[in-house]
């Protein structure tokens, strides 16, 4: 009610909005588990954590030991303390937040005997939101410098004024603020600032929280950088997974086993929490990159890429070049107008792009993939436990298979290449991949599990001139005999020792060539130079994610996550059911009988020149039944394919639509994939063949 009309374009109001008073909520719910048995030891300092065979054995406090085969950490700021309790960095960063109230303002007389009547306001442009309380209001702001707090230099419980996670307000911090406050709500003139605090609390290096149970030291669960604004949320979460096994909903996103090496740098995880802190009321472009620190790991082909103009965006801290302006000099065919959002990080060259890797050939770097080697006696044993694939292939074959959960939950798709009788490599998703193979690893025995992913650099060659490329540089057989499609092989490209894999996430004939790092330079310099012949070019991720939309290949993660079976992610046909038993199987077969509860489908959008983004609304008429995992224009296609959820009796040919900031979209359900079903042009024996027109008309 205070705000100033004159000062805003428009706001949106939430009329089921409510107030939540964390130290109440806690009350409220300590008081239910007391009633169930839980007991509560206040004013309690953790001293130690007592760890025998990497396993949680007691916690010490300063008023006793207390035996426990399970800890959970939600010590927020102080994470990071009782983490090093058992030797792990849990990668937070508590930071302060500046709050203040005002001394008791006339124009709230009326509201001195209630709490909070006001809506509570945000205010996203200038970082603040404001709340009524009784007379006075309180006003938190965000735009203050990030002010990082080391956890160990939290004040004591002793020593705090006020409280450890309370430090001294800084006034100076809060003179903008207090000024934009006074701007947009009049009535503030009149008031003065009672008093203020800086408020301590987490930060991440992606805004995420910090979930699961320590690879390390058993027993030992976090359930860290939790706000109080989805605590409910994570403690749901997080006991559902302690005591199922699984949680509710996917948590890939917040896994404590998603960090890279990096992420476990105190000075990464400063700076990366100070600009999530920075940026936190910002609206953030889908694509947009980190900004420091950059560049921190880059291929071996980095410096080739600078020097044809690659517009990188990062990815894991990967440099990933998104398209390369020497493409420019390019025919780009048709390529609809964007709107500003959609063109950001974008550029008509991904359109080149995508079309010379579909009528020539492209290099594209895929370094950053994810990799492991699984070795040892019992490498097919795990595998074969572990995958819904049967690995006992012969050697030189590869597969595409999942891992699953036990409740038949997609937790990865996965490539396994028998490199020999017991050794396999595999191209993987996450951080969570690998310790989940590990730790089935040790308790097997016999089958250790190592990750290659910065040992092997790696270039897709795909295209329909891939081969006449490869084999021009090669005295091995890449002929469709001599390498058919789904096989590997090791080989020489010139001097180069290359892992050829033969398969294409883009949907064309070629290799993904690996070879360690040290040759990759050479290795990239052999196939653009004999590539020249061919029109070969270097292709982005802005095409590489167009090209294998079209071609009706999922992305784990976006597209679908343990809360989908593989029947409902369309990828039924890499479970092998006929197989002995796999982690995933028996609930498997129950959740076939039941029958698919939604389903990934393949939407294009009737509108040739409208493109859409990713994670907008799928719409039925006035109800919203789904929404969009995936989208990209595909040039091939000459219109945007998307990927959505939707109910699974959704028919092929119905017409729905998307919304897209505020407008709708007509968009029609296709059978999939849009792209050379029949599969003819990564199986091409000829230039001929893999230049086939497959294109499936929308
Ligand atoms: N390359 C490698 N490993 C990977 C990926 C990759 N692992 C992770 C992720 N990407 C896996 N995704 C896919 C998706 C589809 C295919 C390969 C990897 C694919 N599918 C064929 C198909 O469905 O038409 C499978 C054909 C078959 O099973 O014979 O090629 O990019 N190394």
């Amino acid at each position: 009610p205070f705000i100033d009309p004159e000062k805003i374009y428009g706001g949106y109001f939430v009329p089921n909005d409510g107030i939540g008073k964390a130290v109440r909520i806690g009350a409220a719910l300590g008081k239910k588990a007391q009633e169930r048995g839980a007991v509560f030891h206040g004013h309690t300092e953790v001293l130690d954590i007592e760890v025998v065979d990497a396993h949680v054995k007691a916690v010490v406090t300063d008023k006793g030991r207390f035996e426990a085969d399970l800890i959970v950490c939600c010590a927020g700021i102080w994470g990071p303390k009782i983490g090093k309790l058992v030797g792990l960095t849990l990668p937070l960063q508590p930071l302060e937040h500046q709050m203040a109230y005002t001394k008791p303002l006339g124009a709230l007389g009326e509201f001195k005997e209630q709490e909070t009547v006001q809506p509570i306001l945000r205010h996203q442009d200038s970082s603040m939101y404001f709340k009524q309380f009784y007379d006075t209001y309180g006003v938190g702001s965000y735009q203050h410098r990030a002010m990082p707090v080391a956890a160990e230099n939290i004040q004591s419980l002793s020593k705090a004024p006020v409280m450890p996670s309370m430090n001294p307000f800084t006034p100076e911090d809060f003179e903008g603020p207090w000024r934009d406050a006074k701007d947009l709500l009049p009535p503030l003139n009149e008031a003065e600032i009672d008093w203020g605090m800086n408020g301590l609390f987490s930060f991440t290096q992606d805004g995420m929280s910090v979930f699961g149970e320590s690879s390390k030291v058993k027993g030992f669960w976090a359930a860290e950088a939790v706000w109080v604004t989805h605590a409910g949320g994570a403690g749901e979460c997080v006991a559902e997974w302690i005591m199922t096994g699984k949680s509710p909903i996917d948590l890939r996103e917040h896994h404590i086993d998603r960090f890279e090496a990096h992420g476990k740098s105190p000075t990464y995880i400063r700076q990366r929490g100070s600009q999530n802190f920075i940026e936190v009321y910002d609206i953030i472009h889908p694509l947009q990159p980190m900004e420091e620190p950059r560049p921190l790991r880059v291929s071996p082909f980095y410096g080739q890429q600078k020097e044809l103009g690659a517009f990188f965006l990062e990815s894991s801290g990967w440099e990933r070049p998104q398209w390369y302006e020497s493409n420019e000099r390019l025919d780009s065919g048709h390529v609809p107008k964007r709107d500003e959002w959609a063109s950001m990080f974008w550029s008509p060259i991904v359109g080149a792009e995508h079309r010379a890797t579909r009528e020539r050939v492209a290099l594209y770097d895929m370094t950053s993939l994810k990799k492991v080697e699984v070795g040892g006696k019992n490498a097919a044993a795990l595998l074969n436990k572990l995958t819904t694939g049967k690995m006992n292939m012969r050697v030189g074959n590869v597969t595409y298979t999942l891992m699953l959960d036990e409740s038949g939950g997609v937790k990865s798709d996965v490539t396994v290449a028998r490199l020999d009788k017991e050794l396999y490599q595999l191209g993987i998703n996450s951080g969570m991949d690998i310790t989940y193979l590990q730790e089935h690893a040790a308790q097997m025995g016999e089958v250790h599990v190592e990750d290659v992913t910065a040992k092997l650099c790696c270039i897709g060659v795909w295209g329909p001139y891939a081969r006449e490329v490869v084999q021009s540089l090669s005295e091995d057989d890449f002929s469709h005999e001599g390498h058919g499609f789904f096989k590997v092989k090791e080989a020489f490209i010139r001097e180069v020792p290359v892992r050829a894999m033969r398969l294409s996430y883009v949907g064309e004939l070629g290799w993904e060539l690996y070879t360690s790092y040290e040759y990759g330079y050479r290795l990239w310099n052999l196939l653009w130079e004999a590539g020249q012949e061919y029109g070969v070019i270097a292709g982005g991720r802005g095409a590489f994610d167009g090209l294998r939309l079209e071609k009706g290949y999922r992305s784990w993660g976006k597209d679908m996550h343990t809360e989908h079976d593989p029947f409902e992610a369309g990828l039924g046909f890499a479970v092998k059911m006929d197989k002995e038993d796999f982690v995933g199987k028996e609930a498997l077969m129950k959740r076939q009988e039941e029958g698919p509860r939604q389903k990934l489908t393949c939407l294009t959008l009737d509108d040739p020149s409208k493109v859409i983004m990713s994670s907008e609304p799928v719409y039925d008429g006035d109800e919203a039944i789904g929404y969009v995992t995936s989208a990209a224009y595909g040039y091939t296609l000459g219109r945007c394919v998307a990927y959505a959820w939707l109910p699974p009796e959704t028919k092929e040919g119905t017409s729905l639509e998307v919304e897209y900031f505020g407008e709708r979209y007509k968009a029609t359900v296709q059978a999939e994939p849009l792209f050379d079903p029949q599969m003819k042009r990564m199986r091409a024996k000829s230039v001929e063949e893999a230049k086939g027109e497959e294109m499936v008309t929308a």
